[in-house]
C-alpha cells in the first residue's frame, strides 16, 4: 500500500513548474500502479498548447475556471465538477480565467523522464 500526502511532494523533484502549470506528481510509473495521478495548477491567465500524442489523460476540475478548446474541434467551458478525458490523444489549448486546480489521470503513467523534455507539452503563451 502506498501513502502520500501533497505537502510531501511540494518543492520536491516530483513538483514540477513551467510558466503557465504547476504539476505535483502523487503516483508515477514507479509506483506501479499502472497510471499516474497528479494535482495540477493551471497558472490564471494563461494559454496552453497541449499535444499528449503517446498518453491518455483525464482531468478533474475541483477548482477555478476556464476553457479547452479542441483544435479542430469544439470549446468546453471548465468549472469545478468538469472532467474531460482525452480518449483520442486529441490536440487542444487549455486556458484559465483563473487559477485552476486539476486532478489528472495519465495512462500509460508518467515515468518522471516526460518531465524533462516535455513531450507532447508545448506551452504557447503565458498571461
Ligand atoms: C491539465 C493538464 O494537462 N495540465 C498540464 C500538466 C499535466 N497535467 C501534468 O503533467 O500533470
Amino acid at each position: 500500500m502506498i501513502v502520500k500526502h501533497l505537502e510531501e511532494i511540494v518543492g520536491t523533484v516530483d513538483d514540477i513548474d513551467t510558466p503557465t502549470w504547476s504539476s505535483r506528481r502523487l503516483l508515477l510509473k514507479q509506483d506501479g500502479m499502472g497510471f499516474s495521478l497528479h494535482d495540477t495548477i493551471i497558472k490564471a491567465g494563461t494559454e496552453t498548447f497541449i499535444w499528449y500524442k503517446n498518453h491518455l489523460e483525464a482531468v478533474y476540475c475541483i477548482e477555478g475556471e476556464g476553457e479547452i478548446e479542441v483544435i479542430g474541434g469544439e470549446t468546453y467551458q471548465i468549472k469545478p465538477g468538469m472532467i474531460y478525458a482525452l480518449s483520442g490523444n486529441e490536440k487542444h489549448y487549455l486556458r484559465a480565467r483563473s487559477q485552476m486546480r486539476m486532478v489528472c489521470v495519465f495512462n500509460p503513467p508518467l515515468t518522471g523522464r516526460e518531465i524533462h523534455d516535455e513531450e507532447g507539452v508545448y506551452p504557447l503563451l503565458e498571461g
